[in-house]
C-alpha cells in the first residue's frame, strides 16, 4: 500500500481530539440496520415558532415520522456536541431555552470549541445529518436570497451547502419572504436538482404555487429514491436533492393576506434596520403576530406535509416500503 502523501499534523500537545456526532442510540440503530431515519432541523423549532406551541410541533414532528415508519433524528449542538437525535429532555431544551444561537453551517466549529449550543438552521442540520450517515431531510422552507439583495447581499448559506452535500432535503419551497425568481436562479447556477412533488410549479411556503415553474415533476416517492440513486450512480460532485412539496391549496395562507402583510413586514424590517441571522426569525415571526396565527398554521401545514413525504421517501430509499 502506498503512503498519503500528506498526512494530517498531529494534534498539539494537550489538546483534546476532535469532538464526534453523538448520534443517539435508537438513530444508530436505524442506521445500523438500514431503517429509514428522517433528520429534522432544530431552528424551525428554536427561532422560527412561537413558544410553548414550537414543543408541542417539534414534538409532532417526530411522531409524524414514527407514524410513517421510520426514526426521527432532530439535530442540534449542545454544549458543544452536535446531536444526532434527541431525547424528550433535549427536546424541551432546544424550545425553551432562549440563549440558543442559531448555528448555520460555518458556526458549527466555534460552537464545538467553545462548548457553546445552538439550534442548526438548514445548512447546518444539512452538514452534520450527512456526516452521520443521515440521506433524508425535512423542513420547512428552504432560506435563499433575499429581497433587497443588491444592497445586502443576503443570501441564506442553505444554498451553497447543499450545492456541496448529498442530501435529499423535502421542503415548501423556499420561503416567499425572499426573492424566489433569484434564488431558483441561484439553485440552477448551484447545480442543485430540484424536483417538484406533484407539481410543475414551484411551490411558495405559505404559498401553494410562487408562480414560477420547475423542469422536473415526480409524482411518488418512489420515484424521488431513484433519483437519488441516480445521483449516485453518476458519482462525482456530492449535491443535494431538493424536493419542492407545496402545502396544499386549502391550506395555504389567503395569497392577498400575504402579500399585504409580507409589504409591511419587510418595510418593517427595513425600519428595525434588522440584518444577518435575525432577518428570517423578524420576518416570520411579524407575519405569524399580523396575519393572526394563519401565516403559522399555513406554515405548519407544510412542514406537516414535508415530514410525512420525507419519511415515505426515506422509506423508499432503504427498501423497507414498496
Ligand atoms: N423553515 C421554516 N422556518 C424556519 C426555517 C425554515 O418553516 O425558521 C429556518 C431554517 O433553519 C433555515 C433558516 O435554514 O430558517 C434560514 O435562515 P437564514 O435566512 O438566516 O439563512
Ligand atoms: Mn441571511
Amino acid at each position: 500500500m502506498t503512503q498519503p502523501a500528506h498526512r494530517p499534523a498531529p494534534p498539539p500537545p494537550g489538546s483534546s481530539p476532535s469532538p464526534s456526532l453523538a448520534v443517539s442510540d435508537e438513530v444508530s440503530e436505524a442506521l445500523a440496520r438500514r431503517a429509514p431515519v428522517v433528520a429534522l432541523e432544530s431552528t424551525i423549532i428554536a427561532h422560527g415558532l412561537p413558544r410553548p406551541r414550537n414543543l408541542v410541533v417539534a414534538r409532532e414532528l417526530e411522531e409524524t415520522v414514527r407514524a410513517a415508519g421510520a426514526v426521527p433524528a432532530t439535530i442540534a449542538v449542545l454544549d458543544g456536541v452536535p446531536r444526532i437525535g434527541l431525547t424528550e429532555e433535549q427536546l424541551e431544551r432546544v424550545a425553551s431555552d432562549r440563549s440558543l444561537r442559531k448555528l448555520g453551517f460555518r458556526d458549527l466549529a466555534p460552537a464545538l470549541a467553545t462548548g457553546s449550543s445552538g439550534a442548526t438552521t438548514v445548512s447546518g442540520t444539512a452538514f452534520l445529518a450527512a456526516r452521520a450517515g443521515l440521506r433524508v431531510f425535512a423542513t420547512g422552507g428552504l432560506g435563499g436570497v433575499h429581497r433587497e439583495w443588491v444592497s445586502t447581499q443576503d443570501e441564506s448559506a442553505d444554498l451553497g451547502l447543499l450545492a456541496r452535500t448529498r442530501i435529499t432535503t423535502v421542503c415548501a419551497g423556499v420561503k416567499s419572504i425572499l426573492d424566489v425568481p433569484a434564488t431558483l436562479e441561484r439553485l440552477e447556477t448551484l447545480g442543485v436538482t430540484v424536483l417538484g412533488y406533484r407539481t410543475a410549479e414551484f411551490p411558495g411556503f405559505y404559498l401553494t404555487s410562487s408562480g414560477r415553474p420547475v423542469d422536473w415533476t415526480v409524482r411518488e416517492a418512489s420515484e424521488v429514491a431513484a433519483v437519488m440513486r441516480a445521483q449516485d450512480a453518476l458519482g462525482g460532485l456530492d449535491s443535494a436533492l431538493v424536493v419542492a412539496n407545496p402545502v396544499p391549496v386549502a391550506e395555504q395562507l389567503d395569497p392577498a393576506l400575504h402579500d399585504r402583510v409580507l409589504a409591511e413586514a419587510l418595510a418593517a424590517a427595513d425600519r428595525a434596520d434588522v440584518s444577518g441571522q435575525a432577518t428570517t426569525p423578524f420576518l416570520l415571526a411579524y407575519l405569524t403576530e399580523h396575519t393572526g396565527g394563519a401565516s403559522l398554521e399555513a406554515n405548519l401545514a407544510a412542514v406537516r406535509g414535508n415530514v410525512r413525504l420525507a419519511a415515505e421517501i426515506a422509506g423508499h430509499w432503504a427498501g423497507t416500503v414498496a
